[in-house]
């Protein structure tokens, strides 16, 4: 993470980070224009009736409620000369104008995007961001109807304005080689006024003098040894500082020291073998989206690791600065993934879907590269894998991620299991699987035997030659289980508990897999109905936690078994 600095305030008693940053959250001025409302060019026109808060969801404003359309926040900002717009998500698409003038569209959804533009002589400016969340069905969007996580409008992340800086870092990659030793690789691709710059100086946790890292037309690759090394790990999660500077900007850089390797069918953090006992975590809020406040974060986060858990798969999109920043804090592991949800073979053969899916996911490893957390790199969940016509996009999307960062394994969210075709395509085999709740037995209460004897035979698929050097990991499973609803009946939450717990109990157990991420953290919005099933309320309850985070029967039971599973390890 690029740290700040300090802030300060200016003569309009605006906060600018001495860097010059300017944080725009807040209330900003909003008016609604519902789906199909003709759309003028110019934010002129609009006739703002009333406030919104940003970060936040403009559709679960009472008066906007699930509804879809055009919510357009405005705002007033003082600003002169070269300025950048750093906005860090927002839904679905965005348009952003400055006194009226549009410098910016924004076409996917949870994408951190960087916007340069002139903002004039200095002084107070408009500045209006058009956000519209009505469904594109064309192959190429990357957001579908029928994804079972809601498709909120709204800016979901902070929208920072600060002065452009002269030197841009397009890149910034510091790369642990042999971390216990303190090595790194850091890469670095500079752009702006770059023209006869021939180094960086490079120092390390403020420590000693510059080191030189040597450019040429702004690029500059080198292995260096941080002064003293101390390995990241959950129990010890240390973070390194690094202080690039160059013709001026000086970028401060948070990292840690850390290495991921797959090796014999098993997975190692730090040379010690690793087990994955987590959750998949949407970064939503039933009362604030996507827009998530940070102390929700950090009580979810909090919980997850005092339940013994100890890694999250960021269901189905990147995520954001804030959330990694404090997994690296609390040493909470993360399998990151760019947007994707079960999609099919209209959208994966279809160009312009398949150039922005490697932009996107290019785009959320060099964002997120540097946070030692994220320890896998993911895409195209639950895509049509069994067919030939998506091997050509897994192929490029997992070449595109070891390109970026040859470090940290790849990895898709396969439902099509023992029929899939591009699993030679990614260094960690993940199934997502629901023996117990789909298929067609619908067994009344949990039939444990059955799920055991079906993770073994996943197991044993996995051990075949051609696979059997690639770790094996359940990245989804699990059941609904209604608040309240008591009984060990399906629905109920003992068949959550009975059905977890015995998930839980043979990854512990089993010598091939190397963990598994439970479907899912805290039940989510999604839809009434979509193509294949039907949602009550509209929201998937398949959460361990309620949609306020209470807990079910099976956070308990799950939190008790990691527990006496750590007490027997610590024991030995
Ligand atoms: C899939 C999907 C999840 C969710 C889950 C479910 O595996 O990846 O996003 O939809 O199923 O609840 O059915």
């Amino acid at each position: 993470m690029i740290t700040e600095t300090q802030f300060s305030k200016n003569s309009a008693g605006m906060f600018f980070h001495s860097s010059g940053s300017l944080d725009l959250s807040g209330l900003w001025d909003f008016t609604f224009l519902p789906e199909g409302t003709p759309r003028t060019a110019d934010p002129g026109e609009f006739r703002f009736d009333s406030l919104a808060a940003v970060p936040g969801c403009f559709d679960l404003m009472p008066e906007y409620y699930l509804r879809r359309g055009t919510g357009v926040y405005r705002r007033q900002v003082e600003a002169g000369g070269e300025m950048e717009l750093i906005s860090e998500g927002l839904g679905l698409r965005g348009e952003f104008y400055w006194d009226r003038k549009k410098i910016a569209t924004v076409d996917a959804p949870f994408s951190r995007r960087v916007i340069r533009f002139d903002a004039g002589k200095p002084g107070v400016h408009e500045l209006v961001v058009a956000v519209n969340n009505e469904f594109d069905d064309s192959p190429s969007s990357l957001f579908r109807r029928g994804y079972d996580f809601y498709a909120h409008g709204g800016i979901y992340r902070k929208i920072t304005l600060a002065p452009a800086a002269t030197i841009r870092a397009d890149e910034l990659k510091i790369i642990p080689l042999e971390p216990a030793a303190g090595t790194v690789r850091i890469a670095v691709k500079f752009s702006g006024k770059t023209a006869g710059l021939t180094h960086a100086e490079v120092r390390f946790d403020h420590q000693g003098d510059p080191l030189i890292l040597l450019l040429e037309d702004g690029i500059g690759e080198q292995v260096f040894q941080v002064p003293s090394p101390h390995l990241w790990s959950p129990d010890d999660p240390f973070l390194h500082q690094a202080e690039i500077s160059v013709g001026g900007e000086v970028f401060a850089i948070e990292f840690g020291l850390r290495k991921v390797e797959c090796r014999n069918g098993k997975l190692y953090l730090n040379g010690t073998p690793l087990k994955l006992i987590g959750c998949n975590r949407h970064d939503a809020h039933p009362e604030f989206g996507y827009a998530v406040p940070p102390d929700i974060r950090l009580r979810d986060l909090n919980r997850l690791k005092k339940a013994g858990m100890n890694c999250i798969r960021g269901c189905h999109y990147p995520q954001s600065e804030e959330l990694l920043s404090l997994c690296d804090r609390l040493g909470i592991l993360v399998w990151e993934e760019s947007l994707g949800w079960g999609n099919n073979e209209a959208s994966l053969t279809d160009p312009e879907f398949q150039a922005t899916q490697v932009r996107e996911t290019r785009r959320m490893a060099l964002d997120s590269v540097n946070h030692p957390s994220v320890i896998l790199w993911g895409f195209l969940n639950e895509a049509d894998t069994a067919q030939e016509f998506a091997h050509p996009l897994v192929k490029s999307l997992a070449e595109t991620l070891h390109e970026v960062d040859p470090t940290r394994p790849v990895t898709f969210g396969s439902n099509r299991l023992t029929k899939d075709i591009c699993l030679d395509l990614t260094d960690v085999i993940s199934f997502n699987t629901y023996p117990g709740w789909y298929g067609l037995e619908q067994d009344q209460f949990c039939d444990q035997e059955n799920i055991r004897k079906h993770l073994a035979e996943l197991a044993e698929f996995a051990s075949r030659p051609e696979f059997r050097e690639k770790p094996l990991l359940i990245s989804e499973i699990g059941a609904e289980a209604i608040p309240g609803i008591y009984g060990g009946q399906r629905w109920s939450e003992e068949y959550q508990a009975d059905l977890l717990e015995t998930v839980v109990r043979h990854v512990l157990e089993s010598d091939r897999y190397s963990g598994t991420f439970l479907w899912q953290f805290c039940d989510t919005r999604t839809y009434i109905s979509n193509a294949s099933q039907v949602r009550a309320g509209g929201f998937n309850f398949k959460g361990l936690l309620d949609r306020y985070r209470n807990p079910k029967i099976s956070w308990r039971r799950i939190s008790d078994l990691l527990k006496n599973n750590q007490n027997k390890e610590d024991q030995v």
